[in-house]
C-alpha cells in the first residue's frame, strides 16, 4: 500500500536502537534522548492515525518532564486535549517495539484495519518540544512519521506540555487556540477572579527549573501587568534543566533550589518542573537555613476545593446540587486526606499513580479536583454545570467567578502556570498569606526512596497501589514493618517512568518515617 511504501521509505532514517525495548509508562515513553528516534517516528505515525480516525487534530509533545536533561520522551495528546486514551497505548507499544521494517509496516496495517481507517490523509498533528537540546531533532522524527499517513505535521516549537494540550483542545472546539490566546484567556479569567480584592503585596519567587516555564511565564506575566501579581523568575535557563532546582528536586530533597539564597524566610515561592505541568509552592524556613516548607499538590487540592466550596455555596438556588470530588493517589499525605475527610466534606477517591487515572476519576463529579502530591493536577468541570453557570453568570458573581475558575485552570491537563493563577487567586480572595494556608493541617513526616532491582515487574499491586499482590510474602512483611510504627503507613510500587521500585513511608516523626522507608526498601531488595 501507499502507507507501507511511505513507512518503508522513511523508517531507515529512524532505526530502532539495538536492544532498546521502549515501554509506554505512566505518561508516555521516556529514555535517553539518543535512543528515541524510532520511538518518535512511530508515535508520529500513530498520532496521525488517531487524527484521521477522529477527524480532528491531535498533538505530540517531546519532553521528559522532571527527568534529567539528557533524557527525553513523548507525551501524546488526544483530540479532546487530554492524554492519549488508554486503548491506544497498546498500539504505541506495538509500534515502538516493531523489530524490522516489515514488522513495523505490518503493525501499522493492523492498526489501520482494526480502527477501520480505509483512506489515509487529511488532519493535522501539532508537535511541540521543551527546552532539551534533543527536542527539535526528535520533533522532526515525529513529523516524518506523521507524513507517512498523509497527515500534516504542524511544528509548534517551544511550548509547555499543558500549553500544547490546551491548544489542541481549543482548536478542536473551534475556539481561539494560539499561544497568545492561552495567555489572554488565563489572564482575563484571573482578573475576573480577583476583581475587587487587594493584591497580596509580596513578590512571588518562581523557580522555573531552567526550563520552558521561564519564557512562557514571562509572556503570561506581560498580560497580567496591572493585576497586582509581581513574579520574580529564577532558574530561567542559565543552569542545568531540573538540576538542583524545580518542583521534583524540591519535593524529594525539601531543600531550597539553586539561586534562592537571597530570598527571605517566609517569602511566597513556587517551583515548576521541566515542562511546567507540576507545581509546588514553598517558603524558605527561618530556623533551618537551606530548607524549605512545602505546599504540595495535596495542599493545592485543598485550597482549590475551598475556593470551589466558597463559590458554590454563594450560587443562587437555581444552580441546583453540585457534587465536588477530590481525587488523590496513595502518595497523598495522610494528614491531607484526614483534613479533606473531616473538614471539607468532599468525596475522596484514590486511584493508581498517573494523571490519566486521576483525570478519569475527576470526570465523575460536577467539579472534580485532582492533584498528585508532586503537584500535577487540575480541576475539571462537567459541561452541564458550566451551561447552568452561563445562564446564571449575569445575575450571580459567584457563577461568573466559577466560570472564570474553569478558564483559569487548564481543564485539558495539569498546568503549573494556570495552577499558579489558581493559587494566587484563592489566597488573594481570602487575603491569606502562606501562614494561614500552612495552618490547614500539618503534613505527616514522609520519606520516598528508590530501589534498583533486577526486574521491577515482579512487584504487582492492588487497591490503588497501596498493597502488593506479588511477590508472595512481601505485603505481609510490609504489614509487619508498619504495625509497630505510630501513624505508620508504607507501600511499594514499580515506577512507570524509571527502572526502579519506589518506596513510600510516613509516620509521626521524620526519624520513624526514614526508618520505616529504609526497612521496607530492604524487603524489596
Ligand atoms: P512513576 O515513575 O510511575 O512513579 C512519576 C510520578 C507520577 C507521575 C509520573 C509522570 C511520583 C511518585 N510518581 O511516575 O506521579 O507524575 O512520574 O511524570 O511522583
Ligand atoms: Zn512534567
Amino acid at each position: 500500500t501507499s502507507v507501507g511504501a511511505a513507512v518503508e521509505a522513511a523508517s531507515a532514517r529512524y532505526p530502532l536502537a539495538k536492544g532498546f525495548r521502549p515501554s509506554y509508562g505512566t505518561a508516555g515513553f521516556r529514555a535517553l534522548a539518543e535512543l528515541l528516534d524510532s520511538t518518535m517516528f512511530r508515535c508520529g505515525i500513530m498520532m496521525a492515525a488517531r487524527a484521521i480516525k477522529a477527524s480532528a487534530i491531535t498533538g505530540i509533545c517531546i519532553t521528559a518532564s522532571h527527568n534529567p536533561a539528557p533524557d527525553n520522551g513523548v507525551k501524546l495528546v488526544e483530540p479532546s486535549g487530554e492524554m492519549l486514551c488508554q486503548e491506544w497505548e497498546t498500539y504505541a507499544n506495538d509500534l515502538a517495539n516493531a523489530q524490522t521494517d516489515s514488522d513495523l509496516i505490518a503493525q501499522v496495517a493492523s492498526l489501520l484495519a482494526r480502527e477501520g481507517i480505509a483512506a489515509p490523509g487529511g488532519g493535522i498533528v501539532m508537535i511541540a518540544h521543551d527546552t532539551r537540546p534533543s527536542g527539535p531533532h526528535l520533533a522532526e522524527a515525529a513529523a516524518a512519521g506523521v507524513r507517512c499517513l498523509g497527515v500534516e505535521p504542524q511544528m509548534c516549537g517551544l511550548l509547555t506540555t499543558p500549553q500544547l494540550h490546551w491548544m489542541v483542545m481549543s482548536r478542536n472546539r473551534g475556539q481561539p487556540w494560539a499561544e497568545a490566546d492561552y495567555c489572554a484567556a488565563l489572564a482575563g479569567a484571573y482578573q475576573q477572579l480577583v476583581a475587587g480584592t487587594q493584591p497580596l503585596g509580596q513578590t512571588l519567587y518562581m523557580d522555573c527549573a531552567n526550563g520552558v516555564g521561564a519564557p512562557k511565564m514571562a509572556a503570561l506575566a506581560q498580560q497580567l501587568a496591572g493585576a497586582g501579581l509581581a513574579v520574580d523568575l529564577r532558574n530561567t535557563g542559565e543552569g542545568v534543566l531540573n538540576g538542583g532546582c524545580g518542583s521534583d528536586f524540591l519535593q524529594k530533597d525539601r531543600q531550597l533550589p539553586a539561586n534562592y539564597a537571597d530570598v527571605p524566610a517566609g517569602a511566597r515561592c513556587c517551583a515548576v518542573d521541566g515542562d511546567s505541568d507540576r507545581l509546588m509552592y514553598f517558603t524558605p524556613l527561618a530556623d533551618t537555613p537551606g530548607k524549605a516548607l512545602l505546599f504540595d499538590g495535596d495542599r493545592i487540592a485543598c485550597l482549590s476545593a475551598m475556593l470551589l466550596r466558597d463559590l458554590i455555596s454563594a450560587l443562587p438556588p437555581g444552580a441546583g446540587d453540585v457534587s465536588v470530588g477530590i481525587i488523590q493517589t496513595a502518595y497523598a499525605n495522610g494528614a491531607a486526606s484526614a483534613y479533606i475527610r473531616d473538614n471539607l466534606g468532599c468525596a475522596v477517591e484514590v486511584t493508581p499513580t498517573g494523571v490519566k487515572y486521576l483525570h478519569e476519576a475527576a470526570h465523575h463529579y460536577d467539579c472534580g479536583v485532582y492533584f498528585e502530591a508532586n503537584g500535577h493536577g487540575t480541576v475539571l468541570f462537567v459541561k452541564d454545570f458550566l451551561a447552568r453557570l452561563e445562564q446564571l453568570a449575569g445575575e450571580s458573581r459567584a457563577a461568573a467567578d466559577l466560570l472564570a475558575l474553569s478558564v483559569v485552570i487548564n481543564q485539558a491537563v495539569g498546568d503549573a502556570l494556570s495552577g499558579i493563577l489558581l493559587v494566587e487567586a484563592a489566597l488573594r480572595r481570602r487575603a491569606w498569606g502562606l501562614d494561614q494556608w500552612a495552618a490547614l493541617y500539618t503534613d505527616l513526616p514522609s520519606r520516598q526512596l528508590k530501589v534498583t532491582v533486577a526486574d521491577r515487574t515482579v512487584i504487582t499491586t492492588t487497591d490503588a497501589e497501596t498493597r502488593c499482590a506479588s511477590p508472595a510474602g512481601l505485603q505481609a512483611a510490609i504489614d509487619a514493618a508498619v504495625a509497630p510504627v505510630p501513624r505508620g503507613r508504607a507501600f511499594v510500587r514499580p515506577s512507570g517512568t524509571e527502572d526502579v521500585v519506589r518506596v513510600y513511608a510516613e509516620a509521626d516523626s521524620q526519624e520513624a518515617a526514614d526508618a520505616l522507608a529504609g526497612a521496607v526498601a530492604k524487603l524489596v531488595h
